[in-house]
């Protein structure tokens, strides 16, 4: 089988996912890189060959071309045990890769770009006026995870699945985007049990 290429950039926590994906399972992945600051996932050869919506990561597959983080990771990991069996585990699975999607990735990423890779002096009007509510927002979230962290141990069953790590991408660099986790002493609790899994990676 030819190995999967992730398209990426090494800052970003989607694209981190998927290598923390394949580096618990053990399976190899070649590099693309790219510079997002740059512009070079909207440059018109990347809108027609990789993915028309200009946005890492994209897992490529022999000549297929798969946006979204948390479709990669399925993909990668089908038929391993960080996808649960069990009908309701795995629907739950993907309850919680959807609240990362829809509450967490787009506060808590969002800020951590605005505010670490941008700068504050450097933000927009519009960028400013939504920053508020997003940290709300991402606290929120981050309340939430903590309330389920105090018990239970994964997100899912008894055991990691893709749940924890579409979730600890961002959470374990949220101090970026101005969030403080010693608030958060389950979801810090949970983090360290993440670093400690075999075949762990770091973030670049
Ligand atoms: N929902 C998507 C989000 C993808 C996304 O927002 N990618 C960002 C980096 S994390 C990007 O490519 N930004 C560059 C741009 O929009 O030009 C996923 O989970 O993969």
């Amino acid at each position: 089988m030819i190995d999967p290429i992730l398209h990426e950039d090494p800052r970003s926590g989607n694209c981190y996912k998927i290598k923390l994906t394949a580096a618990l399972l053990g399976m190899p992945l070649t590099i693309q890189r790219y510079d997002i600051l740059a512009g070079e996932t909207r440059t018109p050869e990347f809108l027609t060959r990789v993915n028309a919506n200009g946005r890492i990561p994209v897992l490529q597959i022999g000549d297929r071309f798969l946006p979204e983080s948390n479709a990669a990771c399925y993909y990668l990991a089908t038929g391993s045990a960080l996808i649960p069996g069990e009908r309701f585990d795995h629907a739950d699975m993907l309850r919680w890769m959807f609240f990362e999607q829809n509450s967490h990735e787009p506060n808590i990423a969002t800020l951590r770009f605005w505010l670490h890779f941008i700068g504050e002096a450097q933000l927009s009007q519009e960028q400013e006026a939504q920053t508020m509510a997003k940290r709300i927002a991402g606290c929120n979230a981050l309340t939430l995870m903590d309330r389920h962290l105090q018990v239970h141990d994964w997100f899912v069953g008894t055991s990691v699945t893709l749940a924890d790590i579409a979730l600890s991408a961002y959470t374990h660099v949220a101090s970026d985007g101005g969030f403080d986790l010693g608030d958060y002493p389950a979801v810090q609790a949970w983090l360290a049990r993440v670093a400690r899994l075999p075949g762990y990676v770091a973030m670049a």
